[in-house]
């Protein structure tokens, strides 16, 4: 098979990708692993900023969302009994979304099918060949049969654990990365909202965060130990961490319910640059991790290929190869900002195990500033909403 752009992984970057070429006459062909129906089942993210719902409106794939998504104008920040709004629009001019992440999936999905797109799902033995030529392939088995796709340009759209970035040639690449030693308990609850805006708590026992997805679905996390396992806990013993962490003075409590979904993620941060090697590039979570206390992982995937989109159609439009040449670095300073705020974000709520007393103190003067200062509230809500 040929094609002008072959893309690894429906994840959020690899459907919006594709869809994206589409509505610039570019064709395309994506290959994913999993089952449509597990891509539209698997929980993670909810926060969407404006940027990445103007995106996803442009392209016309945001009438479910602009219908059923929650937009917020605040947050809370929660720590020492009491609660506390940043409002995001006062400060900002702007809003975000909660929408789920696994909704944008179907929607985009829905408008590729819609469309007749090459979207194959269930592949396995994907393989990257000839990276270092202008004519790159991809070999993978669908059905039982070995198959192999030539195209202009691969895009690995794969994740953290694909298969895309160890095939990037190596010279000249660096990687960074922090890890947090810590986890976040996710759960998802049969209860109605305990609160109509997200709540970041601080305790000393460690971080927990209320969110939502649907007026009777609620989304908790707590800080975990990144190697414990959900079976240690217990519907009662995850309610008690739940009430102890987010105590407050003025009565308000975090809303029960039946939970139905337990989970355990670990916290990291990791950027691999460069993001391109000739005729391959990198996009969304393949080429960054950040923890998820900024809400910002899918919204640099929608950036990171709202910027390749760009390139890839003026390269097909004009016979220029400028904005693929610059995507690296053009991508970099937003993922860099957004890198910088997750980790500012998860050292400001998280209780670390090497937390000597002064720092205790200092999360302590920080959190105090932030809610108390006009500009450290503004820094944090420009960050949040993703102006920058
Ligand atoms: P994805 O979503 O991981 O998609 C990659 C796809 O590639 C497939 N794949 C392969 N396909 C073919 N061959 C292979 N060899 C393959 N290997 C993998 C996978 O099956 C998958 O379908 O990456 P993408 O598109 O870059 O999107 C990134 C986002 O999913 C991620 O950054 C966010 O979920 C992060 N995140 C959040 N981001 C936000 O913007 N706001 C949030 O509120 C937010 N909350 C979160 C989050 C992530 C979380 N977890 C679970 C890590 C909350 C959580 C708990
Ligand atoms: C979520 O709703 O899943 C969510 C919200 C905010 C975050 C992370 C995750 O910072």
């Amino acid at each position: 098979m040929r094609t002008q752009v072959a893309i690894i992984g429906a994840g959020p970057a690899g459907l919006l990708l594709s869809h994206l070429l589409h509505l610039n006459g570019i064709e395309s062909v994506v290959l994913e692993s999993r089952s449509q129906a597990d891509i539209e089942a698997t929980i993670r993210a909810g926060v969407l900023e404006q940027g990445t719902m103007d995106i996803l409106n442009n392209a016309g794939v945001g009438a479910r969302m602009q219908a059923e998504g929650a937009l917020h104008h605040g947050i809370e920040l929660a720590f020492g009994g009491k609660r506390h709004r940043i409002d995001l629009t006062e400060l900002t001019g702007k809003a975000i979304t909660v929408y789920p992440q696994h909704e944008v999936i179907k929607d985009l999905v829905a408008a590729r099918q819609a469309a007749q797109a090459q979207l194959l799902f269930e592949v396995s033995n994907v393989a990257l060949h000839d990276t270092d030529t202008t004519k790159p392939s991809v070999s993978y088995v669908h059905r039982g049969e070995a198959a192999r796709i030539e195209a202009d340009f691969v895009i690995g759209c794969d994740g953290f654990h694909g298969v895309s970035r160890p095939a990037m040639p190596a010279p000249g690449r660096q990687d960074f990365e922090r890890n947090y030693g810590c986890g976040w308990f996710g759960i998802l609850v049969e209860s109605a909202p305990s609160s109509e805006e997200l709540i970041y708590a601080q305790h000393d026992r460690g971080f927990a965060l209320i969110s939502t997805r649907t007026p009777t679905v609620q989304r908790l996390y707590f800080q975990c130990d990144p190697a414990d396992h959900v079976d240690n806990w217990s519907d009662d013993r995850i309610w008690a961490e739940l009430h102890t962490r987010l105590e407050n003075s003025d009565g308000w409590r975090v809303n029960e319910g039946r939970i139905f979904q337990k989970n355990i993620i670990s916290l990291r941060s990791y950027v691999s640059t460069p993001m391109q090697a000739g005729r391959v590039f990198l996009a969304g979570d393949s080429a960054h991790i950040v923890p998820p206390t900024g809400a910002k992982g899918m919204n640099l995937a929608v950036s990171d290929v709202h910027l390749l989109a760009q390139g890839l159609e003026q390269f097909y439009g004009k016979g220029s190869e400028a904005g693929l040449q610059g995507y690296t670095a053009a991508a970099l300073k937003r993922i860099w900002r957004a890198e910088y705020f997750s980790w500012w974000m998860t050292s400001l709520m998280h209780n670390f195990e090497d937390f000597t007393p002064f720092q205790r103190q200092m999360q302590r003067a920080e959190l105090d500033f932030v809610v108390n200062s006009r500009a450290m509230a503004t820094a944090l809500a420009e960050n949040y909403v993703g102006a920058f």
